[in-house]
């Protein structure tokens, strides 16, 4: 049995697309896929180690922390604060960018992360995931500010997310397609099993929390009222629906057999356009649906255009097969 190609060998062979790098980037994803490593095992133990259920604490969302909330957020901080590789951090967890500590060299990239996305899943056993996005720093060398990281996601030189489901899975991109890797456990190291994975521009699968229909504007009401008419309606076909109610899982399925994701605007809450995170869930997911040749908007807008205003931004989050997303559009501009 070989072990086939590594991730440690892909970033390195990746980066040298890049006659100019340094290798910063090469050793920054290694880090990080270390942490990824760390937070897959800490969520398989859960139960056994104790780490299920809250920490008793609150994240500046306003929501009940679950412990591995809290591991995994240090488990990041900490594999990647010490490397010389960042100008600075942001997570969902953290109301501010995270510094990084005295006497570390500041880097020249900027790392925006959920680190442990579904978490109110993880007590019943349903896949979560961390997702990641990474910013070349403005001014490299020396301490981010705020306004560092609002950058558009269309200026994402990497983005991806690790699944801890069936099995633990990191797929990211740095625009060059999206590539998978599969953690072989014994061995420690990920292995690459989803070359090059692809959107199809047509699906007859999507995925959104049906319970908000009442919520939702009349285009996407109409939109997902035609998919539930399905041959007796104007689509003439039946569909299917999935919803897992973890971002990262919907959207592996989305990468590995199709379909559309759709956490549109709602009326749920007047001061929240759409529940996702725009700088660290919609633009690395946006990033990484388009390198696999799907689209992803806000129904009236590209994802990857938005000029972000806050660290914690919300948006309606649109994104898969093209011809899915674009009718959705069309319907927002009839
Ligand atoms: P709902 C998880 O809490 C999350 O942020 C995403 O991972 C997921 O797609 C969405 O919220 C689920 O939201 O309202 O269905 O619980």
């Amino acid at each position: 049995m070989q072990i086939g190609t590594t991730l440690s060998q892909f970033i390195i062979e990746e980066t040298r697309l890049y006659p100019e790098a340094s290798g910063d980037f090469a050793a920054l994803l290694n880090d990080l896929m270390v942490a990824c490593k760390f937070i897959g095992s800490q969520v398989y133990r859960g139960a056994l180690v104790g780490a299920l259920g809250s920490a008793d604490t609150g994240n500046v969302q306003g929501e009940v922390q679950k412990k591995l909330d809290v591991i995994a957020n240090n488990a990041i901080l900490k594999s990647m604060d010490w490397t010389g590789h960042l100008a600075g951090m942001v997570s969902e967890e953290e109301d501010g960018p995270y510094e990084i500590p005295a006497g570390i060299p500041r880097g020249k990239y900027l790392l925006l992360f959920d680190p442990l996305d579904g978490s109110s899943n993880i007590d019943v056993g349903i896949s979560v995931g961390t997702i990641f996005s990474i910013l070349k720093a403005p001014t490299a060398g020396e301490n981010a500010k705020l306004e560092d990281f609002l950058q558009p996601g269309a200026q994402q030189v990497c983005a991806g997310y690790a699944l801890y489901g069936s099995s633990n899975m990191l797929v990211y991109s740095t625009g060059f397609g999206v590539n998978g890797f599969t953690l072989l456990p014994e061995v420690g190291e990920y292995v690459l099993t989803h070359p090059q994975m692809r959107i199809p521009e047509d699906t007859s699968e999507y995925a959104i929390n049906m319970s908000n229909h009442r919520h939702w504007e009349a285009p996407v009401r109409r939109y997902i009222d035609e998919l539930n008419a399905g041959k007796e309606g104007p689509r003439e076909r039946d569909f299917n629906m999935r919803w897992v109610g973890s971002m990262v899982a919907d959207v592996h399925r989305i990468l590995c057999r199709g379909g559309i994701f759709l956490y549109p605007f709602d009326t749920k809450d007047p001061k929240k356009p759409g529940k996702l995170r725009l700088l660290y869930e919609a633009n690395p997911m946006g990033f990484l649906i388009e390198q696999a040749g799907g689209a992803a908007s806000t129904g009236r807008e590209r994802i990857l255009d938005i000029q972000p205003e806050g660290l914690h931004q919300r948006v309606p989050v649109i994104l898969g097969a093209k011809n899915e997303v674009e009718r959705v559009t069309q319907y927002h501009q009839s």
